[in-house]
């Protein structure tokens, strides 16, 4: 066995906690020979709340978990942490506009990432889930110098996967089947999701689709499947999130498939002529603990006026808090 690891979640008595915090005890993101002690933030009036979910992975008794701390102060909720799920954050409230919902978020998240900067392991792991999941996973990294930016990033694997189910579906197709799809951009309905990698099997998966489909169907439904679901649901994705967060992790910590990438939003470098700085999703190979960028895919006209649509979006949402940054 190894020594445990500490994970700290974020947002903890929220839904997608309610699914995310029982897969990280079982072992199913770090793995079944990785004990863990689960650190839990929240808000001061959702403590008593957090001590129910408490209660409940208590009486899990799953064999990994070393210890579980609840608490409201982030220093002691990161402290020496290996890994960092960001998924608390302010929803938007009746009259707010959209900057002010990131101006609420950014104050969250600048206190955070000064928190992780004081007292996390110089080794964390942090995924942002919590909307607008690339700004404050920038935020995050501005706030903590100390944290190589490389291990900050943010969450676009569930698009990732909605993609891949609306094409298997569309096919026929199995989702193990398909590989090389790419969200790249924002965690919004501004996100591109891009095809023209995609391979089902060894056969592109343009060539089994029909342009209109893509073009007027996959793309728009993708872009706008949090609101569906919302309508049919009455609530947001919850328990499809937190999935993706696990995966998320469990490809980084452990590798991406052979032949294959995934979809992570992290610091862009510059590639595909993305603004230096800013956290784009991109396409990523997974080894050793890393990610890199897969480099040199051909764009087209109709990519490259996606992808900088939704670069044009997290350049808005990054002046509108640079007033944050250090
Ligand atoms: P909930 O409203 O159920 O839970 C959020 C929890 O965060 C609440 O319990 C709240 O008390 C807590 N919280 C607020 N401020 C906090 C702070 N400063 N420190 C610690 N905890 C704090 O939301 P839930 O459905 O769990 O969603 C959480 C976030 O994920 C939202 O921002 C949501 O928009 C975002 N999502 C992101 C997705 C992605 O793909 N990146 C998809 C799912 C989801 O929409």
């Amino acid at each position: 066995m190894k020594e445990p690891v500490g994970v700290t979640i974020t947002g903890a008595a929220g839904q997608i906690s309610y699914s995310l915090i029982f897969r990280v005890a079982s072992g199913e993101m770090l793995g079944s020979d990785q004990p863990v002690i689960i650190k839990l933030l929240e808000i001061t009036p959702a403590l008593g709340a957090l001590r129910g979910v408490r209660m409940e992975v208590e009486d899990s008794a799953f064999p990994l978990l070393r210890d579980i701390i609840c608490t409201d102060d982030a220093e002691i909720a990161f402290k020496d942490s290996h890994f960092g799920l960001l998924v608390g954050a302010r929803p938007r409230g009746k009259g707010m506009e959209r900057k002010d919902l990131l101006e609420a978020n950014a104050n969250i998240f600048s206190l955070q990432g000064k928190a992780i900067n004081e007292v996390a392991s110089r080794k964390i792991k942090i995924l942002v889930v919590g909307n607008p999941a690339n700004t404050n996973a920038l935020i995050v990294a501005k706030n903590a110098p100390g944290i190589d930016s490389k291990q900050i990033t943010a969450m676009t694997r569930l698009d990732h996967n909605r993609s891949l189910t609306q094409l298997a579906q569309k096919i026929d197709s199995q989702i193990d089947l398909i590989r090389r799809v790419t969200i790249w951009g924002n965690h919004s309905s501004t996100q591109y999701p891009d095809l023209h990698h995609c391979l089902v099997g060894d056969i592109p998966a343009l060539s089994l689709i029909d342009d209109e489909w893509y073009i007027n169907n996959l793309i728009p439904s993708v872009q706008q499947r949090g609101a569906s679901i919302i309508k049919a649901r009455g609530a947001s994705s919850a328990a499809s999130a937190a999935n993706a967060a696990v995966m998320h992790m469990q490809n980084w910590v452990h590798g991406s498939r052979d032949e294959d990438w995934v979809s992570m939003g992290v610091v862009s470098d510059g590639s595909y002529g993305i603004e230096h700085g800013l956290v784009y999703s991109f396409p990523c190979t997974c080894a050793d603990g890393d990610w890199n960028i897969v480099k040199n895919l051909k764009i087209n006209a109709l990519s490259r006026q996606k992808m900088t649509a939704t670069q044009l979006e997290l350049i808005e949402e990054r002046d509108a808090v640079a007033h944050l940054f250090k």
